[in-house]
Protein backbone atom coordinates (compact mmCIF):
# COMPACT_ATOMS: atom_id res chain seq x y z
CA UNK A 1 0.00 0.00 0.00
CA UNK A 2 1.25 3.47 -0.46
CA UNK A 3 2.24 5.50 2.69
CA UNK A 4 1.88 9.10 2.86
CA UNK A 5 3.10 9.84 6.54
CA UNK A 6 2.55 13.28 7.42
CA UNK A 7 1.89 12.60 11.34
CA UNK A 8 4.75 15.07 12.01
CA UNK A 9 8.15 16.27 10.49
CA UNK A 10 10.46 14.07 12.58
CA UNK A 11 9.16 10.89 10.82
CA UNK A 12 12.02 12.04 8.36
CA UNK A 13 14.70 9.53 7.48
CA UNK A 14 18.39 11.05 7.42
CA UNK A 15 19.36 11.43 3.79
CA UNK A 16 21.99 9.61 1.89
CA UNK A 17 24.91 12.53 2.78
CA UNK A 18 24.01 12.27 5.92
CA UNK A 19 24.65 8.64 6.79
CA UNK A 20 28.04 9.33 4.63
CA UNK A 21 28.94 11.90 6.57
CA UNK A 22 27.79 9.96 9.89
CA UNK A 23 30.10 6.98 8.94
CA UNK A 24 33.13 9.19 7.81
CA UNK A 25 33.03 11.42 10.96
CA UNK A 26 35.57 12.55 12.91
CA UNK A 27 34.77 11.97 16.75
CA UNK A 28 36.07 11.80 20.09
CA UNK A 29 34.62 12.23 23.69
CA UNK A 30 32.39 15.14 23.84
CA UNK A 31 32.44 14.95 27.79
CA UNK A 32 36.19 16.04 27.22
CA UNK A 33 35.46 19.31 24.60
CA UNK A 34 36.86 16.71 22.14
CA UNK A 35 34.47 15.92 19.59
CA UNK A 36 35.85 17.93 16.38
CA UNK A 37 32.65 17.13 14.66
CA UNK A 38 30.60 18.27 17.39
CA UNK A 39 32.52 21.11 17.56
CA UNK A 40 32.42 22.26 14.34
CA UNK A 41 28.64 22.06 14.17
CA UNK A 42 28.44 23.97 17.45
CA UNK A 43 30.51 26.65 16.13
CA UNK A 44 28.25 26.71 12.79
CA UNK A 45 24.89 27.05 14.88
CA UNK A 46 26.47 29.51 16.71
CA UNK A 47 27.58 32.21 13.90
CA UNK A 48 24.17 31.34 12.31
CA UNK A 49 22.03 32.34 14.62
CA UNK A 50 24.42 35.64 15.79
CA UNK A 51 25.44 33.95 18.73
CA UNK A 52 28.93 33.48 21.01
CA UNK A 53 28.67 29.79 22.28
CA UNK A 54 26.20 26.75 21.36
CA UNK A 55 25.55 23.28 22.68
CA UNK A 56 24.31 20.09 21.37
CA UNK A 57 21.68 18.25 22.88
CA UNK A 58 19.74 14.70 22.19
CA UNK A 59 16.45 16.45 21.60
CA UNK A 60 14.46 19.56 21.79
CA UNK A 61 12.46 18.82 24.76
CA UNK A 62 16.14 18.43 26.72
CA UNK A 63 17.31 21.79 24.73
CA UNK A 64 14.52 24.25 26.38
CA UNK A 65 14.90 22.09 29.54
CA UNK A 66 18.88 23.22 29.56
CA UNK A 67 17.82 26.49 28.76
CA UNK A 68 14.91 27.06 31.52
CA UNK A 69 17.17 25.40 34.57
CA UNK A 70 20.20 27.15 32.98
CA UNK A 71 18.10 30.71 33.23
CA UNK A 72 16.27 29.99 36.69
CA UNK A 73 16.66 28.40 39.74
CA UNK A 74 14.02 26.58 42.07
CA UNK A 75 10.94 28.20 42.34
CA UNK A 76 11.43 31.27 39.73
CA UNK A 77 8.68 31.73 37.25
CA UNK A 78 8.56 31.65 33.43
CA UNK A 79 5.96 33.18 31.66
CA UNK A 80 5.30 30.90 28.71
CA UNK A 81 2.20 30.82 26.28
CA UNK A 82 -0.71 28.29 27.34
CA UNK A 83 -0.70 26.25 23.53
CA UNK A 84 3.48 26.34 24.05
CA UNK A 85 5.25 22.57 23.55
CA UNK A 86 7.00 23.34 26.78
CA UNK A 87 3.78 24.15 28.78
CA UNK A 88 2.07 21.55 26.76
CA UNK A 89 3.95 18.68 25.86
CA UNK A 90 6.75 18.37 27.90
CA UNK A 91 5.28 16.71 31.08
CA UNK A 92 5.93 19.33 33.29
CA UNK A 93 9.27 19.19 33.28
CA UNK A 94 10.18 22.44 33.68
CA UNK A 95 8.46 21.89 37.20
CA UNK A 96 9.08 18.59 37.61
CA UNK A 97 12.77 18.39 37.07
CA UNK A 98 14.00 22.29 37.51
CA UNK A 99 11.32 23.53 40.41
CA UNK A 100 10.50 26.25 37.78
CA UNK A 101 6.80 27.86 38.26
CA UNK A 102 4.87 28.33 34.82
CA UNK A 103 2.89 31.44 34.46
CA UNK A 104 0.60 30.69 31.22
CA UNK A 105 -0.72 33.26 29.03
CA UNK A 106 -2.72 32.58 26.43
CA UNK A 107 -1.24 32.22 23.09
CA UNK A 108 -3.14 34.26 20.14
CA UNK A 109 -4.23 32.13 17.00
CA UNK A 110 -0.78 33.52 15.12
CA UNK A 111 1.08 32.05 18.32
CA UNK A 112 2.11 35.46 19.70
CA UNK A 113 1.77 36.50 23.40
CA UNK A 114 0.18 40.10 23.57
CA UNK A 115 3.10 42.61 24.77
CA UNK A 116 0.35 44.16 27.62
CA UNK A 117 -0.66 40.56 28.59
CA UNK A 118 2.89 39.64 28.95
CA UNK A 119 3.73 42.74 30.77
CA UNK A 120 0.50 41.94 33.19
CA UNK A 121 1.91 38.33 34.08
CA UNK A 122 5.45 39.99 35.32
CA UNK A 123 5.43 40.17 38.91
CA UNK A 124 6.51 42.69 41.14
CA UNK A 125 8.44 42.64 44.18
CA UNK A 126 5.85 40.90 47.14
CA UNK A 127 6.86 38.40 49.40
CA UNK A 128 4.04 36.09 48.40
CA UNK A 129 4.90 36.03 44.78
CA UNK A 130 7.92 33.82 42.85
CA UNK A 131 10.38 35.76 40.79
CA UNK A 132 9.53 36.27 37.27
CA UNK A 133 13.26 35.22 35.42
CA UNK A 134 12.04 34.58 31.93
CA UNK A 135 9.93 34.93 28.63
CA UNK A 136 9.44 31.99 26.34
CA UNK A 137 8.39 32.09 22.62
CA UNK A 138 7.95 29.50 20.19
CA UNK A 139 8.32 30.17 16.64
CA UNK A 140 6.90 28.80 14.80
CA UNK A 141 4.56 27.63 16.87
CA UNK A 142 3.32 24.37 16.86
CA UNK A 143 -0.04 24.25 18.03
CA UNK A 144 -1.07 27.54 16.42
CA UNK A 145 -0.88 26.63 12.92
CA UNK A 146 2.78 26.25 12.49
CA UNK A 147 2.65 30.33 12.32
CA UNK A 148 5.86 32.13 12.18
CA UNK A 149 6.81 35.14 14.67
CA UNK A 150 7.73 38.26 12.42
CA UNK A 151 11.06 39.82 13.61
CA UNK A 152 9.37 42.83 14.87
CA UNK A 153 7.50 41.03 17.48
CA UNK A 154 10.62 38.59 18.50
CA UNK A 155 12.39 42.20 18.95
CA UNK A 156 9.33 44.17 21.02
CA UNK A 157 9.48 41.03 23.20
CA UNK A 158 12.98 40.91 23.81
CA UNK A 159 12.61 44.80 24.86
CA UNK A 160 9.92 44.50 27.16
CA UNK A 161 12.24 41.91 28.64
CA UNK A 162 15.30 43.92 29.29
CA UNK A 163 12.84 46.59 30.63
CA UNK A 164 12.07 44.42 33.42
CA UNK A 165 15.45 42.56 33.63
CA UNK A 166 14.19 39.52 32.69
CA UNK A 167 15.69 37.10 30.11
CA UNK A 168 14.36 35.26 26.84
CA UNK A 169 14.41 32.20 25.61
CA UNK A 170 12.66 31.13 22.14
CA UNK A 171 11.56 27.14 21.51
CA UNK A 172 12.99 27.47 17.75
CA UNK A 173 12.51 23.94 16.80
CA UNK A 174 11.24 24.90 13.84
CA UNK A 175 12.97 28.52 13.68
CA UNK A 176 14.01 27.79 9.85
CA UNK A 177 10.56 27.39 8.90
CA UNK A 178 10.05 30.46 10.34
CA UNK A 179 12.70 32.18 8.68
CA UNK A 180 11.93 30.90 5.23
CA UNK A 181 8.44 31.60 5.60
CA UNK A 182 9.40 35.39 6.36
CA UNK A 183 12.25 35.94 4.06
CA UNK A 184 14.58 36.50 6.73
CA UNK A 185 18.07 35.44 8.13
CA UNK A 186 16.54 33.21 11.47
CA UNK A 187 19.53 34.93 13.06
CA UNK A 188 17.04 38.64 12.98
CA UNK A 189 14.33 36.65 14.36
CA UNK A 190 16.24 35.60 17.45
CA UNK A 191 18.76 38.65 17.93
CA UNK A 192 16.80 39.81 21.11
CA UNK A 193 17.02 36.05 22.52
CA UNK A 194 19.41 35.26 25.58
CA UNK A 195 19.22 31.49 24.63
CA UNK A 196 17.35 29.50 21.43
CA UNK A 197 16.67 26.08 20.79
CA UNK A 198 17.07 24.63 17.22
CA UNK A 199 15.93 20.96 15.92
CA UNK A 200 18.20 19.30 13.58
CA UNK A 201 15.96 16.12 13.71
CA UNK A 202 12.20 17.82 12.39
CA UNK A 203 12.56 19.45 8.99
CA UNK A 204 15.98 19.26 8.29
CA UNK A 205 15.86 15.28 8.09
CA UNK A 206 18.66 14.64 10.95
CA UNK A 207 17.95 11.60 13.00
CA UNK A 208 19.14 13.11 16.36
CA UNK A 209 19.63 16.35 17.51
CA UNK A 210 19.14 19.82 18.70
CA UNK A 211 21.28 22.87 19.28
CA UNK A 212 20.99 25.43 21.87
CA UNK A 213 22.69 28.64 21.32
CA UNK A 214 23.39 31.88 23.47
CA UNK A 215 26.20 34.08 25.14
CA UNK A 216 29.70 32.00 26.41
CA UNK A 217 28.73 32.29 30.06
CA UNK A 218 25.00 30.51 29.23
CA UNK A 219 26.84 28.02 27.44
CA UNK A 220 29.26 27.21 29.99
CA UNK A 221 26.42 27.16 32.44
CA UNK A 222 24.19 24.89 30.32
CA UNK A 223 26.84 22.35 29.28
CA UNK A 224 26.72 21.35 33.07
CA UNK A 225 22.76 21.35 33.36
CA UNK A 226 23.24 19.35 30.28
CA UNK A 227 25.36 16.42 32.05
CA UNK A 228 23.28 16.54 35.24
CA UNK A 229 20.27 15.92 33.01
CA UNK A 230 22.04 12.96 31.68
CA UNK A 231 22.75 14.58 28.30
CA UNK A 232 26.70 14.84 28.11
CA UNK A 233 27.71 12.38 25.10
CA UNK A 234 30.74 10.74 23.74
CA UNK A 235 31.53 10.14 20.08
CA UNK A 236 28.84 11.99 19.56
CA UNK A 237 30.17 13.69 16.44
CA UNK A 238 28.32 10.53 14.35
CA UNK A 239 25.46 12.42 15.30
CA UNK A 240 26.72 16.31 14.66
CA UNK A 241 27.36 15.06 11.26
CA UNK A 242 24.41 14.66 10.09
CA UNK A 243 23.47 17.81 11.87
CA UNK A 244 25.81 19.96 9.55
CA UNK A 245 24.66 18.22 6.40
CA UNK A 246 20.90 19.53 7.84
CA UNK A 247 22.29 22.78 8.01
CA UNK A 248 24.23 23.45 4.69
CA UNK A 249 21.94 20.88 2.31
CA UNK A 250 18.41 21.04 4.31
CA UNK A 251 17.25 24.86 4.82
CA UNK A 252 16.35 26.42 1.70
CA UNK A 253 14.46 24.01 0.97
CA UNK A 254 11.85 23.86 3.57
CA UNK A 255 10.27 26.30 1.12
CA UNK A 256 8.96 23.21 -0.85
CA UNK A 257 7.38 22.04 2.18
CA UNK A 258 5.53 25.29 2.71
CA UNK A 259 4.32 25.09 -1.15
CA UNK A 260 3.29 21.94 -0.20
CA UNK A 261 1.52 22.21 3.03
CA UNK A 262 -0.53 24.93 1.43
CA UNK A 263 -1.58 23.07 -1.62
CA UNK A 264 -2.99 20.27 1.13
CA UNK A 265 -4.70 22.68 2.99
CA UNK A 266 -6.62 24.80 -0.21
CA UNK A 267 -7.51 20.72 -0.92
CA UNK A 268 -9.06 20.19 2.55
CA UNK A 269 -10.60 23.55 2.44
CA UNK A 270 -12.79 21.43 -0.88
CA UNK A 271 -13.28 17.80 1.29
CA UNK A 272 -16.89 17.66 2.54
CA UNK A 273 -16.83 17.09 5.99
CA UNK A 274 -13.53 18.68 7.26
CA UNK A 275 -13.18 22.73 8.14
CA UNK A 276 -9.87 24.72 7.37
CA UNK A 277 -8.55 28.08 6.82
CA UNK A 278 -5.96 27.65 4.56
CA UNK A 279 -4.77 31.44 4.55
CA UNK A 280 -3.47 30.01 8.09
CA UNK A 281 -0.89 28.02 6.98
CA UNK A 282 2.17 29.89 6.79
CA UNK A 283 4.81 26.59 6.84
CA UNK A 284 4.40 23.28 6.91
CA UNK A 285 2.33 22.79 9.81
CA UNK A 286 -1.62 22.19 8.67
CA UNK A 287 -4.27 21.59 11.38
CA UNK A 288 -8.40 21.16 10.29
CA UNK A 289 -11.49 19.97 11.85
CA UNK A 290 -13.56 17.45 11.28
CA UNK A 291 -16.91 18.51 11.15
CA UNK A 292 -19.13 15.68 10.35
CA UNK A 293 -21.28 14.49 13.41
CA UNK A 294 -19.60 11.27 14.72
CA UNK A 295 -16.35 11.42 13.18
CA UNK A 296 -13.99 11.98 15.68
CA UNK A 297 -10.71 12.76 14.72
CA UNK A 298 -9.96 9.08 16.26
CA UNK A 299 -11.86 7.89 13.62
CA UNK A 300 -11.04 9.70 10.87
CA UNK A 301 -7.26 9.24 11.49
CA UNK A 302 -7.33 5.34 12.02
CA UNK A 303 -9.94 5.31 9.01
CA UNK A 304 -7.59 7.51 6.80
CA UNK A 305 -4.66 5.33 8.15
CA UNK A 306 -6.55 2.34 6.73
CA UNK A 307 -5.53 4.05 3.44
CA UNK A 308 -2.49 4.65 4.11
CA UNK A 309 -2.82 8.39 4.79
CA UNK A 310 -1.19 9.33 8.02
CA UNK A 311 -2.30 12.13 10.10
CA UNK A 312 -2.53 12.78 14.07
CA UNK A 313 -5.20 13.55 16.07
CA UNK A 314 -4.26 16.67 18.36
CA UNK A 315 -7.85 16.88 19.97
CA UNK A 316 -11.38 15.66 19.96
CA UNK A 317 -12.20 17.06 16.59
CA UNK A 318 -8.34 18.88 15.32
CA UNK A 319 -6.06 17.18 13.52
CA UNK A 320 -2.89 18.06 11.89
CA UNK A 321 -0.79 17.21 8.94
CA UNK A 322 3.03 18.16 8.31
CA UNK A 323 4.50 18.06 4.97
CA UNK A 324 8.32 17.21 4.99
CA UNK A 325 10.55 16.11 2.31
CA UNK A 326 9.50 12.75 2.07
CA UNK A 327 6.27 14.04 1.03
CA UNK A 328 5.95 15.03 -2.22
CA UNK A 329 3.83 17.12 -4.33
CA UNK A 330 2.37 14.16 -6.05
CA UNK A 331 1.98 12.94 -2.30
CA UNK A 332 -0.50 15.93 -1.93
CA UNK A 333 -2.33 14.82 -4.81
CA UNK A 334 -2.94 11.07 -3.53
CA UNK A 335 -3.65 12.09 0.13
CA UNK A 336 -6.43 14.34 -1.16
CA UNK A 337 -7.94 11.95 -3.50
CA UNK A 338 -7.85 9.29 -0.23
CA UNK A 339 -9.53 12.18 1.56
CA UNK A 340 -12.07 12.65 -0.72
CA UNK A 341 -13.04 8.60 -1.10
CA UNK A 342 -13.10 8.71 2.66
CA UNK A 343 -15.13 11.56 3.62
CA UNK A 344 -17.58 11.05 0.57
N1 LIG B 1 7.19 18.27 18.64
C1 LIG B 1 6.67 17.00 18.23
C2 LIG B 1 5.73 16.43 19.29
O1 LIG B 1 6.31 16.46 20.54
C3 LIG B 1 4.41 17.13 19.36
C4 LIG B 1 5.96 17.15 16.89
O2 LIG B 1 5.69 16.11 16.28
O3 LIG B 1 5.69 18.29 16.48
N2 LIG B 1 9.49 22.29 20.56
C5 LIG B 1 8.56 22.19 19.57
C6 LIG B 1 7.92 23.43 19.03
C7 LIG B 1 8.24 20.93 19.05
O4 LIG B 1 7.32 20.85 18.10
C8 LIG B 1 8.88 19.78 19.57
C9 LIG B 1 8.53 18.40 19.06
C10 LIG B 1 9.83 19.95 20.59
C11 LIG B 1 10.11 21.24 21.06
C12 LIG B 1 10.52 18.79 21.24
O5 LIG B 1 11.44 18.17 20.42
P1 LIG B 1 11.91 16.66 20.70
O6 LIG B 1 10.82 15.78 20.18
O7 LIG B 1 13.19 16.56 19.92
O8 LIG B 1 12.13 16.51 22.15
Amino acid sequence: MRIVDLRSDTLTQPTPPMRQAMSAANVGDDVFGEDPTVNFLEEMVAKRLGKEAALFVPSGTMANMVSQMTHCGGGDEVILGDQSHIFFYEQGGLSALGGIHPHTVANQPDGKLPLHHIEAAIRHDDIHFPITRLIVLENTHNRCNGSPLDAAYMHSVGKLARRYGLKVHVDGARLFNAAIALGVEARELVAEADSVNICLSKGLAAPVGSVVSGNRAFISKARRVRKVLGGGMRQSGILAAAGIVSLTEMVDRLEDDHVNARKLAEGLADVNGLSIDPDDVKTNIVYFQATRKGITSQILAETLGGQGIRVLPTGPDRLRAVTHYQVTSDDIDYTLDVFSRVLK
